[in-house]
């Protein structure tokens, strides 16, 4: 390895600085009459050479071929399903290429105001039928790539998901991409290319779960284009020197490199495809010259390693904070990669800092990117020679955000000691928001020392803690939740504070939304053409104004149409079954009833009870005569959804699930009547083929825990009914579709925090309280499904504090179940609920929530793309 050693830079205050100079988002010369400049050569030969791909069949298989040979090295008699799909994503990235080029030519032309989406996970899944849909070549390829031997389907199946996320907030970002693009805003989203995505999960034959890594990037990603000229280097560490007037000097530590991959993000039926930056994280020189001047050579090589494991792994964990050093360092990473990035595109137009706001708006998903807000304020005193006060308006009007969940053990806090280590200036700085924000709420409420104790950004204690949510709430132009309850749960609980102090007018709601491109037209293709057949308008046109559907509500008294919309479910049924069969070499009967929760696995959103549900269900039938089992519709209930890796109590719930399916499937008594699958490695792919088969799907959390949920949304808008408690988006979903078409059970939000105080002050014994429970929990706790003590934490769970309410939800719940099955003896008026649900879904495109950001928040305007000026 070699090293250059910069001694000029040693001892210098540092900066965010670019490496290498990039030649990107420049603007031809204009002269003095309004004409055009061409930068090189004959303007003709290179508009002539310009004029984009053909889209016909012969250009395509052409496209095809030219990369098998050239870009593969690879001939027709070497080339397999894995070779086809490559080639034919190299194919159609040159369109998506071509087009990116014209977006971005066209935003550095107009000069609109940006927004940037900053999320530390997107879970994109696969790329091809989307690119392919977006530019809507679907067609084409799929007669091109038959002409030449093979199935489009083989072909799309060979590709690996891209799984940069957990779950539901990773899966957000990704249709807010799409809707971006779809809707022509000029909306970059910003993150890190990790080298593993979340986990591979497997189950052990004991019903256990093992992770495996992701290498996601073996073969190759050709949906990323490397851009080794976008480098940043960024600081971690050493000494922060506050000078007297407010300005600060950071040195010293280690210094990483940030290198941009570039991801295409297509619209569907525009030109528009915006941009999705990750960052890599390179050493700097190979490696560590402070650690090799202070003569700790292991060190220096080590520090080597340390910047490569920035980007290396995304955290499998949702729904628990906790400290690490390795992921504070990933925040503050990409914060600063992003912000120098869109600092330097800002000042590319020549226009001063002071009007950053008006150009750029930062959108925070989450708590995890908080940190741009001390990085911007750094950037604007230590290195811009702004005063506070001009610097912190810039700040609280730049950014925006987003909080998705109100569950205390999902807040983040970083202790301040390891702040301070890692990153001593910022820590400076939030000490001083800190001081002027307290200040001015001391001013409001003089003498009130129990509220600024709330308020303060840092929280008291062993140690001191920085309270991440506070620090983005003060340092936001809006904040917003993500449905109607949660948003009010955000303003009542935990920043009632906020709401308070700033007025309630900074705090408000955009409901989610999802892309009903990949989760209706893609993944359920048939559903998709008989909409299109019976709208008698075009797929281009309800796809983009989901409203539109509201024309399917006549059809649901159409007896034919009805005909043909069960047989679409029941043929989407059979997918799922093939797939399991396939891949697990087990038979599900699609003669029943689909009954499917798929969803990180969280006490908070009750696998528990589903299982639980599940076992009752089979202990009745166990009890019931041949004759009265005659009677029972049969169902199969579907699990899949990955536990953290810490999560004890998340695996054994997996694990209780697998041993339950074990015992019930082969149960000569009851396999007629109840099957029960969890399969493992639940994925965005998964998904898409579990959510189209789906009769019936459970979004069981307990009353407020639930910020949205989007599957709910996507398995309305499949025509699968909701069962669920009245919590997050399920509340609006019923709004829409009406409550006689959704399933509702359980205790409101109201009524949880008193429940949970009974439970600890006046607790009532199980079998008391509920003996249906009780009942099924004596069974497990027996051994019915082997290995009884392994359990026992977690039934304790429910029989000690019970915080997530089973034992208050589960009477209702069983009778809900009840519900159900009633409903589903009567096939005609099922069949009417799935359609009338499926019509009144328009209000969850992600189009309209994406909108509702752009108008309200960011004040960003869609921003067409034009064709190419013809050469003169
Ligand atoms: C620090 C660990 C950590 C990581 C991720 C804590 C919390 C998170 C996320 C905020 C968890 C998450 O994905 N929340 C989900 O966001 C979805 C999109 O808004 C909502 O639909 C889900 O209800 C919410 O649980």
């Amino acid at each position: 390895m070699t090293s250059t050693i910069d001694t000029k830079s040693i001892g210098k205050p540092q900066r965010a600085r670019r490496h290498v100079r990039t030649l990107t988002g420049y603007l031809p010369e204009v002269d003095a009459t309004g004409k055009e400049h061409w930068p090189r050569g004959d303007e003709k030969v290179w508009k002539e050479a310009l004029r984009g791909v053909d889209k016909d069949v012969p250009s395509v298989t052409k496209s095809f071929v030219n990369h098998v040979q050239t870009s593969l090295a690879r001939q027709a008699y070497n080339l397999d399903d894995l070779g086809a799909y490559q080639a034919a994503a190299l194919s159609v990235r040159d369109n998506l290429i071509v087009n990116w080029n014209e977006t971005q030519l066209n935003y550095t032309r107009k000069n609109p105001k940006r927004a940037y989406y900053l999320s530390l996970e997107f879970l994109m899944g696969r790329t091809l039928d989307n690119a392919l849909l977006n530019l809507g070549l679907k067609e084409e390829y799929r007669d091109g790539v038959k002409k030449l031997g093979f199935s489009i389907e083989d072909i799309l199946d060979k590709e690996r998901d891209a799984a940069l996320g957990n779950g539901g907030l990773g899966r957000l970002a990704a249709c807010y991409l799409d809707s971006g693009s779809s809707t022509e805003l000029p909306l970059w989203g910003y993150g890190l290319r990790y080298k593993y995505g979340i986990f591979q999960q497997l189950i052990s034959p004991e019903g256990n779960q093992l992770e495996a890594p992701d290498p996601w990037l073996e073969n190759q990603n050709p949906w990323e284009l490397p851009r080794l000229d976008v480098t940043y280097e960024v600081r971690f560490y050493g000494q922060s020197e506050r000078l007297a007037n407010g300005r600060g000097i950071w040195q010293g530590g280690q210094e990483v490199v940030a290198v941009a991959y570039d991801v295409m993000i297509p619209g569907y039926g525009t030109k528009t495809t915006n941009n999705l930056r990750l960052w890599e994280s390179r050493p700097k020189r190979g490696f560590d010259l402070n650690s090799f001047n202070a003569g700790n050579y292991e060190g220096a090589v080590e520090s080597s390693n340390t910047a490569d494991a920035i980007t290396s792994v995304l955290y499998p964990n949702d729904h628990t904070s906790f400290g690490k050093e390795l992921r504070l360092k990933q925040q503050y990473f990409w914060t600063a990669a992003s912000l120098a990035d869109i600092i330097r595109r800002f000042k590319q137009q020549g226009k001063p800092m002071n009007q950053l706001p008006d150009y750029v708006a930062i959108q925070l998903n989450d708590t995890h990117p908080t940190l741009a807000i001390p990085e911007l304020m750094r950037i604007l005193i230590d290195e811009e020679d702004f005063g506070w006060d001009q610097a912190w308006s810039i700040v609280t009007n730049v950014f925006f955000y987003t909080n998705h969940t109100v569950l205390p053990e999902a807040l983040e806090k970083w202790p301040v000691p390891l702040i301070e280590h890692v990153l001593p200036r910022h820590l400076q700085i939030i000490y001083d928001i800190n001081l002027f924000f307290l200040q001015a709420v001391e001013r409001k409420y003089p003498n009130d020392r129990e509220r600024l104790a709330r308020m303060s950004l840092i929280e008291e204690g062993f140690p001191k803690q920085v309270r991440m949510a506070h620090l983005a709430a003060v340092g936001s132009r809006k904040v917003n939740g993500v449905a109607e309850l949660h948003s009010d749960l955000v303003k009542t609980t935990i920043l009632k504070d906020f709401v308070d102090f700033e007025g309630v007018s900074k705090f408000s709601n955009v409901t989610n939304g999802i892309t009903p491109r990949r989760w209706l037209d893609q993944c359920n293709p048939e559903l998709s053409d008989l909409i299109t057949k019976t709208l008698k308008v075009e797929k281009t046109v309800w796809l983009k104004d989901l409203a539109k559907l509201k024309g399917l509500i006549p059809f649901a008294e159409d007896a034919a149409f009805r005909k043909e919309w069960a047989a679409i479910k029941q043929r989407n049924k059979e997918r799922l079954a093939h797939y399991v069969q396939t891949t697990l070499g087990l038979t599900v009967r699609t003669d029943a009833m689909f009954d499917v929760q798929i969803k990180r696995l969280h006490e908070y959103k009750r696998q528990t009870l589903n299982i639980l549900g599940v076992i009752h269900r089979y202990l009745t039938l166990k009890a019931m005569t041949p004759e009265e089992k005659k009677k029972v519709n049969p169902r199969v209930v579907f699990f899949a959804g990955k536990a953290a890796p810490a999560y004890y109590i998340a695996k054994l719930t997996i694990r209780l699930i697998v041993n339950v399916a074990s015992k019930i499937n082969t149960d000569p008594d009851t396999k007629d009547y109840l099957q029960l699958y969890f399969l493992p490695d639940y994925s965005v792919s998964l998904a898409e083929v579990l959510i189209p088969a789906s009769d019936i799907s459970q979004h069981i959390s307990t009353a407020g825990t639930e910020a949205s949920g989007t599957s709910n949304m996507k398995f309305c808008l499949n025509g699968g009914l909701l069962l669920g408690t009245v919590d997050g988006a399920n509340i609006e979903i019923a709004e829409e579709v009406g409550e006689s078409n959704v399933f509702f059970f359980g205790h409101l939000t109201p009524a949880v925090e008193d429940l949970r105080y009974q439970h600890i002050y006046h607790p009532v014994p199980l079998e008391e309280k509920c003996p249906g429970l009780a009942r099924v929990i004596e069974q497990v706790a027996a051994g019915l499904f082997g290995d009884a003590e392994i359990y026992e934490p977690l039934l304790n769970t429910i029989r000690q504090t019970d915080y997530y309410l089973l034992s208050d939800d589960f009477d209702s719940y069983i009778a809900a179940l009840g519900m159900v099955d009633e409903a589903y003896q009567d096939q005609d008026e099922w069949v009417k609920k799935s359609i009338k649900t499926t019509a009144n879904m328009g209000k969850f495109s992600s189009d309209r929530a994406i909108l509702e950001y752009a108008e309200s928040f960011w004040n960003i305007e869609p921003s067409p793309v034009e064709a190419p000026k013809k050469a003169t």
